[in-house]
């Protein structure tokens, strides 16, 4: 079914070595207080396709300048350089540039470009997640984690014992970087619960129409994730129209905290590009193992088993991340 991977230990030797001092100190800033973080992530990715091809590259480069002007105006400018390399239609190194207003007790307004209220993982931050590359949602269906241009108001407030976490938000509707295209505004809102500190569900629906012709962007999904310690579980759940394509996908995964140093993380993704015609879906069961170096800064080995619904090739894929965040 799929060709075995040859031995790739020898770069996570490679790479534990290469860790950098963390950036720690204030910035002097133009007005108010500033704040610079940033997450650096070199993979090394062996994938088994048909033509085998083995390469490094910056998964992500960001560099992150926040601040307040006062504690109810904030801000912040996220680049990522390495983000125009992985996908060309980006257009420019802008991630996120933004306001958020605070007046409010209740409730905060982000206005600018910023992470579209959808799902889970792709909001979760890349330097936290348990496996090198996210969930189909987010980074083959690009539902999750997708930036735009618009407002979102969000808010954070208890009822009794649960914790409810609204957002809404409108949006341009054509991605990052990228004018409107129409005048239609995209909707966008994601409603999270949390009975107890263990348990967080949640349900996020998208409603907008892509390019001049108006296209069909909707999507509806849910989420549920349990964390007790040493032990998280979590999953989500997505079907939506893109055009006149009905797509699917859905994952679970696991991640047991094996001591300070070493956890190990499984999951199942599965996806179909068009669920109106058989063929298509594809699986991939992934492991990992994940070393912590320091806090943020570690070490990811995944395997990916990938199997077709039709057809069975060659593409499983190993990949090897190392992260520092400052
Ligand atoms: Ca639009
Ligand atoms: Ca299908």
């Amino acid at each position: 079914m799929k060709k075995t991977l040859t031995s790739v230990s020898v770069i996570a030797g490679l790479c534990a070595g290469m860790v950098c001092s963390a950036f720690a100190g204030p910035v002097e800033s133009g007005l108010g207080k500033t704040k610079v973080s940033g997450l650096l992530q070199i993979h090394y990715t062996y994938d088994n396709g048909a033509n085998p091809m083995n390469m490094f590259r910056f998964r992500r480069a960001e560099v992150k300048v926040s601040g307040e002007i006062n504690p109810k105006i904030l801000w912040n400018v996220t680049i990522d350089p390495a983000q125009v390399n992985e996908d060309v239609t980006r257009k420019s190194p802008l991630q996120d540039a933004g306001v958020t207003l605070k007046h409010c007790k209740y409730m905060a307004l982000d206005l600018g470009q910023f992470k579209v209220p959808f799902g889970m993982e792709g909001l979760d931050s890349s330097a936290r997640l348990d496996f090198a590359e996210r969930a189909a949602l987010s980074s083959v269906f690009k539902w999750s984690e997708g930036r735009d241009l618009g407002m979102m108001l969000r808010s954070d407030f208890k009822i009794g014992d649960v914790k409810i976490m609204p957002f809404l938000g409108i949006f341009n509707g054509e991605g990052q970087n990228r004018a409107d295209l129409n005048n239609g505004k995209d909707i966008a809102a994601r409603l999270v619960a949390m009975p107890i500190t263990a348990l967080q569900i949640g349900v996020s629906h998208y409603n907008g129409k892509t390019g001049a012709a108006e296209a069909e962007n909707t999507h509806t999904a849910g989420e549920i994730r349990y964390i007790m310690d040493p032990i998280s579980l979590y999953g989500e759940y997505a079907t939506g129209k893109a055009g006149t394509t009905n797509k699917l996908t859905y994952y679970a995964s696991a991640a047991y905290k094996i001591n300070d140093i070493f956890s190990v993380a499984a999951r199942y993704d599965f996806y179909d590009a068009n669920s109106d015609t058989s063929g298509n879906a594809l699986a991939d069961i992934t492991g990992g193992i994940n070393y912590i170096i320091d806090g943020l800064t570690k070490l990811q080995l995944n395997y990916v088993s990938r199997s077709e619904e039709s057809l069975s090739v060659s593409n499983d894929i190993f990949r090897c991340n190392l992260q520092v965040t400052y």
